[in-house]
């Protein structure tokens, strides 16, 4: 198997993916329930997760945006963890605090994630040649979506990474819509993996919905970064299966017709349909996997509906350094 992708490991990464894909459908439902707040689906963009985690090594450092629950699962956050933000419980790494889809697992080496779209990059690109000035051989991969191009902190973060040769990989993950906004109206370029070549950085265009493309490229791109190459920009190209959150409507700017032309490609199908047809996996095994995942899903979600809330008087905790008020 190429690139040191065994039999096992593909497995383990089809595992993921389907997880991140029943966890999504799990939590849109809870949503619709009333018992979690605004929700954005990663349905769709499960190739891009798990393949650019299994392009990069353990040490290296994740600064991921509010769509991607399948970067975190693949970086081995436990479900009860991502429930326990959901519902912003007493249990809640971040006690409460924020959307659900802005998560904090620093034990994993995942940076918090802020509302602004983009503002992870130019953080991503200080922490990287941090590392480097202290002597660690690691990068920091970044995520973002095609809408987060057009904003000043792209252009700067990419520029500042050109110029320092910073350690980073920048996946965008382009999946058509910045919520209504179509690509064609997001920019005049051809695409965005061609802007790198603006700021002197290697930049490509890769299928997002195929594992295998994600995970050579970035593995590649982390190669180039670890001799002392630079940065690489990868344009993921995909399809956001549902709404760009709970809160807006899709059918008022998109067409069933396009939708299912996308539906074709989608990357838990693709590599569904690689596994069984090289008999890494059955259709048997497929079905057993899909009850396993859905069991562990319910018993997650037993297990972290009903702690309470955080208490009140944690309102205020690491918020100052002495507080003013007791
Ligand atoms: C600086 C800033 N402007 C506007 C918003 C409101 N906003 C939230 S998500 C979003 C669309 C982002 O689209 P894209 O970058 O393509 O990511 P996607 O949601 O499609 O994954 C916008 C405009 C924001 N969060 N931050
Ligand atoms: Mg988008």
């Amino acid at each position: 198997m190429k690139d040191g992708l065994t039999r096992e490991r593909l497995l383990a990464a089809y595992r993921v993916m389907l997880l991140t894909r029943l966890l999504d459908s799990k939590a849109l439902g809870l949503h619709n329930q009333g018992k979690i707040g605004s929700y954005t689906s990663s349905a769709g963009h499960e190739a891009i997760h798990v393949g650019s985690v299994y392009g990069i090594d353990k040490q290296d450092w994740i600064f991921p945006y509010y769509r991607d629950q399948g970067v975190l699962l693949a970086r081995g956050v436990p479900v009860e963890q991502l429930l326990n933000r959901y519902f912003g419980n007493a249990s809640d790494a971040m006690k409460g605090r924020d959307l659900p889809n802005l998560y904090s697992f620093r034990e994993c080496r995942i940076f918090s994630i802020a509302a602004p779209i983009a503002s992870n990059l130019q953080i991503s690109v200080g922490f990287a040649l941090a590392a480097r000035m202290k002597g660690e051989n690691i990068v920091a991969i970044s995520y973002f979506g095609d809408g987060a191009t057009s904003s000043g902190e792209f252009h700067t973060a990419l520029n500042f990474a050109g110029v320092y040769k910073a350690p980073c990989i920048f996946i965008c993950e382009n999946n058509q819509y910045a919520i209504s906004v179509p690509f064609k109206r997001q920019t005049a370029s051809q695409n965005v993996a061609t802007k790198a070549r603006a700021y002197g950085i290697e930049g490509y265009a890769v299928d997002g919905n195929d594992f295998f493309a994600v995970q050579t490229a970035v593995s590649a791109a982390r190669e180039r970064a670890l001799e002392g190459l630079g940065s690489t920009l990868l344009e993921c190209l995909t399809y956001r299966h549902s709404a760009h959150s709970t809160a807006d409507e899709w059918k008022r700017y998109r067409t069933q017709e396009e939708l299912e032309e996308w539906m074709k490609k989608d990357p838990l199908k693709l590599m569904k349909d690689y596994l069984i047809a090289r008999s890494i996996m059955t259709v048997d095994n497929e079905r057993k996997l899909q009850d396993e995942l859905q069991a562990e899903i319910v018993a997650a979600v037993k297990s972290t509906e009903n702690i309470p809330p955080p208490p009140e008087e944690s309102l205020f905790e690491d918020v100052y350094a002495t507080p003013a008020l007791r």
